[in-house]
């Protein structure tokens, strides 16, 4: 049987080209997300490629996450792959001025979210003694930048927890991996800035940005390694950046 990939956050952007390329290639899909008619859309499109089942939560809600994940059904809960990848940045500001239901949401979807999501899942990996683990974490998660201080310490602390669990998972033969972009343009920005898409596009001025479809491809190709090689931390630019602050913008 082809390998099951449950996907957090395949509504948009990385986790929805994800979704696509996955399902061109095959495998069988989880995928969720809130906007459930996003979800219906993307079901009903890839199922003509791949089965697909979708799960509508809130990586936030402790108890939805454990729920839908607990109820999946049996030809469904066995999963091979799991991509946290649902979460974005909220604000864009200095610190003393950025708000705090800003700071919550990205430690609850970012943070508490991807916990919840491998605690309902990683325990059926370890029992089986087989499994992937794809985080998507961030050049946020690796350097700090001016008005993302907890954005960055979100993904900070992606970084953190994908770490620790590469080491206490090693004994069970589970890859961990951590994929680390710097700037893609998908819907993180308009999200970031609040729906005003001229600050949103204004973030990828003078230069090519990555795709999600970029990004995709990446974790494409690091699942289908053969078993005993997992590739462990990518960090991906678009060539015009050089660190989470050096950008080269074409006038
Ligand atoms: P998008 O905004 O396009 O996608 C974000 C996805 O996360 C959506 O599918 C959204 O689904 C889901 N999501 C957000 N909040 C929640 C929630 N509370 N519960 C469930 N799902 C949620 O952004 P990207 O594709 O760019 O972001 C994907 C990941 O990549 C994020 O973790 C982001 O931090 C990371 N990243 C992005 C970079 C970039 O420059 N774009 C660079 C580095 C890392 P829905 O709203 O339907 O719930
Ligand atoms: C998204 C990329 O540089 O805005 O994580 O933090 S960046």
């Amino acid at each position: 049987m082809n390998h099951t990939v449950f996907i957090t956050g395949a509504t948009s952007g990385i986790g929805e080209a994800t979704a696509r390329i996955l399902a061109s290639r095959g495998y069988r899909l989880v995928i969720c997300g809130r906007r459930i008619e996003r979800l219906q859309t993307l079901q009903k499109e890839l199922e003509k490629l791949t089965s697909i089942y979708t799960l509508n939560f809130d990586v936030s809600d402790k108890r939805s996450v454990l729920e839908s994940i607990n109820k999946l059904p049996s030809e469904w809960n066995r999963i091979d792959i799991l991509i946290n990848n649902a979460g974005n940045a909220h604000g864009f500001d200095l610190f003393h001025e950025s708000n705090m239901d800003d700071w919550e949401a990205m430690i609850d979807i970012n943070v508490k979210g991807l916990l919840y999501v491998s605690k309902a899942i990683i325990p059926g990996m370890v029992e089986r003694r087989k499994g992937h683990i794809i985080n998507i974490g961030s050049i946020a998660g690796k350097e700090v930048y001016p008005r993302g201080s907890v954005y960055c310490a979100s993904k900070h602390a992606v970084d953190a927890i994908n770490n620790g669990m590469r080491l206490d998972l090693n004994a069970y033969g589970i890859k961990v991996t951590e994929i680390n972009p710097g700037m893609v343009e998908t819907e993180f920005s308009l999200v970031r800035f609040k729906g005003d898409s001229e600050k949103a596009r204004n973030t990828y001025k003078g230069l090519k940005p990555l795709t999600g479809n970029d990004v995709a491809e990446i974790i494409l190709f690091i699942i289908s390694r053969p078993d005993h090689v997992n590739i462990s931390d990518v960090i991906v630019f678009p060539t015009a950046q050089a660190s989470a602050t050096i950008v080269h913008r074409e006038k």
